[in-house]
């Protein structure tokens, strides 16, 4: 098989950059290790950027999302047992947040790239990428008892965090920047309506805890625990008791509660591979970084990396112009990097660190003191929250 970009990934970066790319005449075929159904079902993010909201609704896959997001201006940060009220639109000149699943994400990219007709490979197995700085990388791998290969001038490498695309380069052409974070976060989907319009962080004595949602019909909730906490430690009461204790506030508000649909432990992590090109070979979204998802910026930065690419992909094969694809990794770089400083910080003000000492417990409740009581505080969490500009 031969094709102009091979991407390796089927989650929301490798579908965006293959349906951008489709609307600028070029070809791809993506190549995907898991089912669709299990691609579809996995639960992740909720929270998307006014630009990802705009990318969707500009590249026309967002019907469903305008019908069924949930449009939130503000926000809330709750400690010492009072909720305060941060309004994103009346401090960023009218932006917002959606919330929108990232399995509905995913649901409707895989449904327009269908729709192109144009190759999506689930389930293949071996996946393997070849001759990456060559003018002809490869991708080779196995499809239902079959030896495929695909020739292509440029590989898209947007197979997450634990694919196979970052380690394919030398260890001696990418430079890792990691943090890893003394706690995780215990999930949960519940049956439950959304006792409150908008999201809710907490700083609690006992932990972090964050209270968002699905839908009118569904809860998302998680609380801070141990880094490698087992999940089967935790019945469904002892989860509801711990995230009561944690969010209720002195005014009576807390979560409605119900039948827990889904549990689940992720670890926090800061990570960046620089630079994120290798040859024909580029990195976006999770294979390149993770961040922790306190700031909700993971999915809305790897839209941002395939905007990038997109368009230098398009640049190169419209007029053989290669200087946005020399520039990739740069132009990327700058706004992961604030993504990270701003998910580090979120991170660091909301969570308790386990050897933190009661200085910096005092010090926490200060920061966010002055963040709430401040509109130049209130206006830097804002403009950042619901995302900094795309350039390119
Ligand atoms: P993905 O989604 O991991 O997709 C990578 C795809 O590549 C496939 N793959 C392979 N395919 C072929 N061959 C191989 N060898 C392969 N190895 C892997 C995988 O099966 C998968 O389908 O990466 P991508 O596309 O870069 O997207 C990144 C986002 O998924 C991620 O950043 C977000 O989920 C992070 N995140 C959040 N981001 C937000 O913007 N807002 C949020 O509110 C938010 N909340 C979250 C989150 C992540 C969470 N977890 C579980 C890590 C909440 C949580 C709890
Ligand atoms: C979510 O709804 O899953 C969610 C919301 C905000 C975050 C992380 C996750 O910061």
């Amino acid at each position: 098989m031969r094709t102009q970009v091979g991407i390796v990934g089927a989650g929301p970066a490798g579908l965006l950059l293959g349906h951008l790319l489709h609307q600028q005449g070029i070809d791809s075929v993506i190549v995907e290790n898991r089912s669709q159904e299990y691609v579809i079902e996995r639960v992740r993010a909720g929270v998307l950027e006014q630009g990802t909201v705009d990318l969707m609704m500009q590249m026309g896959v967002g019907e469903r999302l305008q019908q069924q997001g949930l449009r939130h201006e503000g926000l809330y940060i709750s400690f010492a047992g009072r909720r305060h009220h941060v309004h994103l639109a009346e401090l960023t000149g009218g932006k917002a947040i959606t919330v929108y699943g990232q399995n509905e994400v995913v649901k409707d990219l895989i449904g327009a790239r269908t729709a192109t007709g144009r190759p999506l490979y689930f389930e293949a197995a071996q996946v393997a990428v070849h001759d990456l700085d060559s003018a002809r990388p490869r991708i080779t791998f196995q499809h239902g008892g079959r030896s495929e290969e695909v020739t292509c001038d440029f590989l898209a490498g947007c197979d997450g965090f634990h694919g196979i695309c970052r380690p394919a380069i030398p260890s001696s052409a990418v430079k890792i920047y990691e943090r890893e974070y003394p706690f995780g976060w215990l999930g949960i989907l519940a049956e439950a309506a959304p006792s409150c319009e908008e999201l809710v962080y907490t700083s609690h004595e006992r932990g972090f805890a964050l209270f968002s949602m699905r839908s009118p019909q569904i809860t998302r909730l998680y609380f801070q625990v141990p880094p490698e906490e087992d999940i089967g430690k935790w019945s469904d009461d002892a989860i509801w008791d711990e995230m009561l204790k944690r969010m209720t506030t002195a005014d009576g508000w807390a979560p409605n509660t119900g039948r827990i649909l889904q549990k689940g432990v992720t670890p926090m992590r800061s990570f960046v591979a620089e630079p994120m090109r290798y040859g024909n070979l580029f990195l976006a979204g999770d294979s390149a970084h993770i961040v922790p998802p306190t700031g909700a910026k993971g999915l809305n930065l790897a839209a941002s990396d395939v905007v990038v690419l997109a368009k230098a992909l398009t640049s190169f094969y419209r007029n053989g112009d290669p200087v946005l694809l020399d520039r990739y990794s740069e132009i990327c770089l700058r706004r992961v990097w604030k993504a990270q400083r701003f998910s580090w910080w979120m991170t660091s003000t909301l969570h308790r660190f386990p050897d933190a000492a009661e200085f910096d417990y005092r010090r926490q409740l200060a920061d966010l003191d002055y963040l709430t009581s401040s509109r130049a505080a209130m206006t830097s969490l804002a403009e950042n929250y619901v995302g900094l500009p795309m350039e390119v």
